[in-house]
């Protein structure tokens, strides 16, 4: 069994932390969630941005008129406590905020928001060998949710109804990750991962305004790559710069930073992991695998 999840406010046992099939969420897609790597580091157990995740789960509650139980602090506290608890080392972290019973029916405003952590260890989310050789993706023929439609800055389950559809196509067709294109035909985001292209040297990666989750890695990866010298701008891409590209990556939590070496069967460059794409990763790399963080971006797992 799974390790010990905080539930509510206090650690109950992997098969204790259940909820009831009339949760609101469960009907409506009614909660938001983050999701949080810790890492085992050279200088010890650290978890990677947990104020800029935590301060993202507050901002996709408010965005859904949820009314948080516990605070940002309260949250982090509870997530170093669900870690420490776990025994893990390296592990994944996934706090949920949800509605659950009250009445049926849309109007979730009467239906409580509970919350809970869970951990668990969780390795290359795109296979053993992405990080190294890069994937093979394919431009989904389903777009990235238009403006005023879902609200994509909040990381809401119900937003990953459209992300699993890319995603089942893709893996179906043999990829490993689909590209969604905006409602107007430009390069977004993957299903679950932002998405970055160098040509000539300078970098580029779709415009915040895009309807993409505006992503903690995203935002490190632009730092890392700004404090090394490069160019890096917020551009609209459109699908065949793609293919042109020198090097495209992904970035996640999940991904971290994954080479992509084709789309749509085209190679992309070489077909390998490009020098600027390797740059950054050994530059993430040094932070949270040997705990160099010039950054401040760890917080220690103490315990
Ligand atoms: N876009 C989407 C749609 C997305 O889901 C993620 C994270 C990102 C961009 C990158 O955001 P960030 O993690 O803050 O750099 N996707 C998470 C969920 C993956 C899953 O399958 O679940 C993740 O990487 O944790």
């Amino acid at each position: 069994m799974g390790a010990d999840i905080w539930f509510n406010g206090k650690l109950v046992p992997f098969e204790d932390a259940k909820i009831h099939v009339l949760s609101h969420a469960l009907h409506y897609g009614s909660s938001v969630f983050e999701g949080i790597r810790s890492y085992d580091t050279d200088k010890g157990h650290a978890v990677f941005r947990l104020p800029a995740h935590m301060r993202r789960l507050m901002d996709s509650a408010k965005i859904n008129r949820m009314e948080p139980k516990y605070d940002q602090a309260a949250l982090e506290k509870a997530a170093l406590e669900t870690i420490i608890n776990s025994g893990l080392g390296a592990c994944y972290i996934r706090p949920v905020m949800f509605r659950g019973v009250g009445g049926m029916g849309v109007n979730p405003l009467n239906n409580p928001v509970e919350t809970f952590i869970a951990v668990w260890e969780w390795g290359a989310y795109l296979g053993p060998k992405a990080l190294e050789e890069g994937i093979d993706v394919q431009v989904a023929s389903w777009s990235r949710m238009a403006p005023n439609t879902l609200p994509s800055m909040a990381k809401a389950a119900g937003n990953y109804v459209n992300a699993s559809l890319v995603k089942m196509d893709a893996v179906l067709n043999g990829y490993v990750e689909g590209i969604m294109l905006s409602i107007s035909g430009y390069v977004a985001e993957g299903s679950g991962e932002n998405l970055f292209l160098v040509r000539d040297g300078e970098i580029t990666t779709a415009p915040a305004s895009l309807s993409i989750l505006h992503g903690v890695t995203r935002n490190s990866v632009m730092r890392l790559a700004r404090d090394r010298g490069y160019t890096v701008k917020e551009g609209l891409i459109p699908r065949e710069a793609l293919y042109l590209a020198d090097e495209l990556f992904f970035t996640g939590t999940a991904a971290e930073i994954t080479p992509i070496r084709t789309v749509d069967k085209h190679i992309i460059g070489t077909g390998q992991c490009g020098p600027v794409t390797r740059e950054l990763q050994s530059a993430f790399f040094d932070i949270v695998h040997h705990g160099n963080d010039p950054y401040g971006w760890l917080t220690p797992v103490a315990g």
